[in-house]
C-alpha cells in the first residue's frame, strides 16, 4: 500500500467506525494527509500501526449533569472528557460549554490538542470536555450551580498528574473558579487540577492573555522570514472573547490596526481601528456586562455592524480587505469562498487563534497561493503553552513574573515557529507550515507510543 492508498483506508475505517462526526473525520484528514510523507520513510509507524492507535481516545467520559435554574426548573446536560492520548505527559487540554457540543466536536479538538501540546516542547497529552451547556443569558448562579454538578462527575477522572483541563470557549476565569472551588471540596487537596486559575489562587500571569499573544507573536515570526513586519498592518479579527480581545492588544502594541470583531450574531467593521480605548470597552462589554457585539456600532459611530445573513454561502468578515487575518472565533468559520475573497483583497497572513476554523478546501487554497499560513496547532499553541507553565509552577508553589511567563511564551512560540519551517523543509514541502506542525507534533508522540509499547 502506498501513502495516498493507507490514508484513504484509514479514513474509511475512521469514518464507519465513527460516524456522524464530521469534525473529527476533517481534523483527522488534514493531519492524515501530512503524514504521508513520513510514512514512506518510517515504515516503524505503520507497523506498529500509530495512527490507528492515535486516533482512538484512550478513554472517553460522557456524563449527566443535572442541575436547577432560578426557577426551581430541573435542566439536564450532557457533560464529556477526552483523554486522547498521555505518551507525552498527563491529558490536557480545555473545556467549552457550547450548545453546539457533540462528542465529534471535542474528538477534534482532543485530537488537535495531542499535536499541539506536543509542539510546545512541554510535557503535556491531549484531551477535551465540556457540554453542551450554554453559559449565555444564565445568571451566575446558574452558572456555578451547572459547575458544581459538572465537577461532581468530571472529578472522578482528572488530577495534576492525570488529567489537567482549562478554558475553552464559554469557560472563562469564572468558570474556572466554581469550577476549581468545587474540585477543591471533594477532593480536600488544593492542587493545580485545572489551569486559568485566578491570580490569587494558583493562576500564572499572562495565562488570560496567552492565546490571542501567541497567535499574533507567530504572525510576527512568519512575517519575519520575509522580512516584514506587523507594523501598519490591516488586520481582520473574528471572534469577541478570550482569545481575539488579546489578539487586537497585541496587534495595537505592534502598530497593527484591527478593523473586525464579531459574535455569533455579527461583525462590526470599524475603519478608523479599534484603538485602546474602543478594546477596553469591547472587553468591559464582553467579560462584565455579558452583551453583544453589536452595541459597539450604536457606541462608535465610525462602525458599521453588519448581521449574520442567515442563507449566506460566506462570512461577510473576510470580505473586507485587509493584510493578515486572525480567525478566533470557532471552527470552519472560513470556507473556501471566504478564502477566496481574502485571497483576491491580498491577505498575505492567516494566523489561526481558533481551532480548525479553516475548512480543507480553505486550507488548500491558503496553501497554494504562499501565503503565510499559521494553522492553529501551531499559531494558538501559546494559550496551553503558559497552562503548561502555570503547571509548572504550581509544582514548584512559585509564581513567575508577568515579564518571566511573557518571555518564555516567546521563546516557545518562536521554537514552534522554527520547529514547522525546519520539519516542512526536511519534508520536501518548504514554507508549508501546516505540514510542517502536523509532522513535527506527530514525530515526538509517535516515537514516545513506540518506546512504551502496545498500550
Ligand atoms: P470565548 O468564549 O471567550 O469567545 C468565543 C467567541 O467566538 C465569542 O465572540 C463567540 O460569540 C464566538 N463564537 C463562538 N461560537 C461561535 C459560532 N458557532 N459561530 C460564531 N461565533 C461563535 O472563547 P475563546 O476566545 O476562548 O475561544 C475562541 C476560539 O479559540 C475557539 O476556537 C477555541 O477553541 C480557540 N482557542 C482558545 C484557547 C483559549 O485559551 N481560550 C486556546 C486555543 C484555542 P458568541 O458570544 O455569540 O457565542
Ligand atoms: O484549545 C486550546 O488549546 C485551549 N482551549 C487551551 C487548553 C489549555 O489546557 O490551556
Amino acid at each position: 500500500m502506498n501513502g495516498k492508498e493507507y490514508v484513504a483506508k484509514l479514513m474509511s475505517d475512521l469514518k464507519a467506525k465513527n460516524p456522524a462526526e464530521p469534525e473529527f473525520h476533517q481534523a483527522v484528514q488534514e493531519v492524515a494527509e501530512s503524514l504521508t510523507l513520513v510514512l514512506a520513510r518510517h515504515p516503524e509507524y505503520v507497523h506498529a500501526k500509530i495512527l490507528e492507535r492515535i486516533t482512538e481516545p484512550e478513554r472517553v467520559v460522557m456524563f449527566r449533569v443535572p442541575w436547577t435554574d432560578d426557577a426551581g426548573r430541573v435542566q439536564i446536560n450532557r457533560g464529556f472528557r477526552i483523554e486522547m492520548n498521555s505518551a507525552i505527559g498527563p491529558y490536557k487540554g480545555g473545556l467549552r460549554f457550547h450548545p453546539s457540543v457533540n462528542l465529534g466536536i471535542l474528538k477534534f479538538l482532543a485530537f488537535e490538542q495531542v499535536f499541539k501540546n506536543s509542539l510546545t516542547t512541554l510535557p503535556m497529552g491531549g484531551g477535551k470536555g465540556g457540554s453542551d451547556f450554554d453559559p449565555k443569558g444564565k445568571s451566575d448562579a446558574e452558572v456555578m450551580r451547572f459547575c458544581q454538578s459538572f465537577m461532581i462527575e468530571l472529578q472522578r477522572h482528572i488530577g495534576p498528574n492525570t488529567d489537567v483541563p482549562a478554558g475553552d470557549i464559554g469557560v472563562g476565569g469564572r468558570e474556572i473558579g466554581f469550577l476549581f472551588g468545587q474540585y477543591k471540596r471533594i477532593a480536600n487537596e488544593f492542587t493545580g487540577v485545572l489551569t486559568g486559575k485566578g491570580m490569587n489562587w494558583g493562576g500564572s500571569r499572562i495565562r488570560p492573555e496567552a492565546t490571542g499573544y501567541g497567535a499574533v507573536y507567530f504572525a510576527r515570526e512568519m512575517l519575519a522570514t520575509r522580512g516584514q513586519s506587523l507594523e501598519g498592518k490591516i488586520c481582520l479579527v473574528s471572534g469577541s472573547g478570550n482569545v481575539a480581545q488579546y489578539s487586537v492588544e497585541k496587534l495595537l502594541e505592534f502598530g497593527a490596526k484591527t478593523v473586525t470583531l464579531s459574535d455569533s450574531s455579527g461583525h462590526i467593521y470599524d475603519p478608523d481601528g479599534i484603538d485602546r480605548e474602543k478594546l477596553e470597552w469591547v472587553m468591559e462589554l464582553k467579560n462584565v456586562r455579558r452583551g453583544r457585539i453589536s452595541e459597539y456600532a450604536e457606541t462608535f459611530k465610525s462602525a458599521t455592524f453588519v448581521p449574520v445573513a442567515a442563507a449566506a454561502d460566506h462570512n461577510a468578515l473576510w470580505a473586507h480587505k485587509a493584510d493578515c487575518a486572525f480567525p478566533s472565533a470557532t471552527q470552519n468559520e472560513i470556507n473556501g469562498t471566504d478564502a477566496r475573497n481574502l485571497l483576491e483583497h491580498g491577505i498575505e497572513v492567516v494566523a489561526e487563534g481558533a481551532n480548525m476554523p479553516t475548512t480543507i478546501d480553505g486550507v488548500n487554497m491558503f496553501l497554494e497561493a504562499r501565503i503565510l499560513y499559521g494553522p492553529g496547532k501551531a499559531a494558538n499553541a501559546g494559550g496551553v503553552a503558559v497552562s503548561g507553565l502555570e503547571m509548572a509552577q504550581n509544582s514548584m508553589r512559585f509564581g513567575w513574573t508577568r515579564e518571566e511567563v511573557d518571555h518564555r511564551l516567546q521563546v516557545i512560540i518562536r521554537d514552534i515557529h522554527q520547529a514547522c519551517v525546519e520539519v516542512a523543509d526536511r519534508f520536501g514541502t518548504p514554507g508549508n507550515y501546516v505540514n510542517g506542525a502536523n509532522i513535527a507534533g506527530f514525530l515526538k508522540v509517535a516515537d514516545a507510543m513506540l518506546d512504551q509499547g502496545v498500550v
